[in-house]
């Protein structure tokens, strides 16, 4: 909910575990917000499904409004798949419809399905692999490239909410994938993602890029499996690596649109 009249703040939020990354959550919300927001992102670390956050960090910071990037949502559609290797099979064809090179799927796929820290692991953000190499290039490849500053307008949440309800797809994993898919498609340079989440229990995952839109496979991983992560596939050609950087990580981005929501 973020009237436009109003100072925006960020709410952040990361939690530990086990001396590891065990979850995030961000909203922009108006000044009269910010304690509820802060009281749900902290009831979320300890009631995650991966067990109950050992520390949290809470950032809140005022948002400069003139530099807002705003945008619109995927349009969504969802492949069901009879397990998780058709599922990540039809993902890398759809990579290779987005520009995607088969080696670098691939890669993304295998690095995602083996934990993509160096540890075996989940990373807290998002690994980056060249489109047509394969490489990887975020500059830490233990924690990746972690996208932040974005959230929904209030007109959009609502609209986004009535046209996933009749699909049963109203929930919170939903929401919060499409917001980041839109300003990591946004982002210059990037010409697709691929998520699947590290809750052992939430199977579903996502090919999203500008052509195709954000595509839900309803098996990507093996139930039980805490693996999770993501990949943003870059086109390396004049790739401006800390820009991306950059606007992944600061670049404050509002949704106020949605996509169409395919049955
Ligand atoms: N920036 C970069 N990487 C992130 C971020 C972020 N803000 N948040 C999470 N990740 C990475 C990190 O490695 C997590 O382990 C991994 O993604 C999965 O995050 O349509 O729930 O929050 O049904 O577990 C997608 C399908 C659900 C939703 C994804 O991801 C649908 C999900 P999770
Ligand atoms: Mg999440
Ligand atoms: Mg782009
Ligand atoms: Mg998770």
């Amino acid at each position: 909910f973020l009237p436009m009249d109003e100072a925006i703040y960020s709410v952040r939020m990361h939690a530990q575990r086990a001396g590891a990354h065990l979850c995030g959550a961000e909203r922009l919300v108006p000044q009269a917000r910010i304690e509820e927001t802060a009281a749900t992102l902290v009831r979320r670390a300890l009631a995650h499904p991966r067990g109950r956050a050992e520390g949290l960090r809470l950032a809140v910071d005022l948002v400069d409004k003139e530099g807002v990037l705003h945008g619109r949502l995927p349009d969504v559609t969802t492949v069901r798949v009879g397990d998780f290797c058709s599922g990540r099979a039809l993902a890398a064809q759809l990579l290779g419809g987005c520009g995607v090179t088969q080696a670098a799927a691939r890669f993304a796929l295998d690095t995602l399905a083996a934990g993509a820290a160096p540890d075996g692991r989940s990373m807290r953000g998002a690994m980056l692999v060249g489109a047509h190499s394969g490489r990887r290039l975020e500059p830490d490849a233990a924690r990746g490239v972690r996208v932040t500053r974005m959230d929904l307008s209030a007109r959009a949440e609502q609209s986004l909410g009535a046209a996933l309800a009749p699909y049963g797809l109203d929930r919170v994993q939903v929401r919060e994938a499409l917001v980041l898919a839109a300003k990591v498609l946004a982002a210059p340079g990037v010409v697709a993602e691929l998520c699947w989440s590290d809750d052992p229990d939430y199977l579903t995952g996502y090919v999203a890029c500008a052509e195709l839109g954000y595509v839900r496979i309803t098996e990507l991983k093996p139930r039980g499996d805490e693996r999770g992560g993501r990949a943003f596939f870059v086109d390396e050609r004049n790739l401006d690596l800390q820009g991306l950087c950059n606007f992944l990580e600061r670049q404050v981005f509002l949704a106020d649109d949605i996509g169409t929501v395919h049955p």
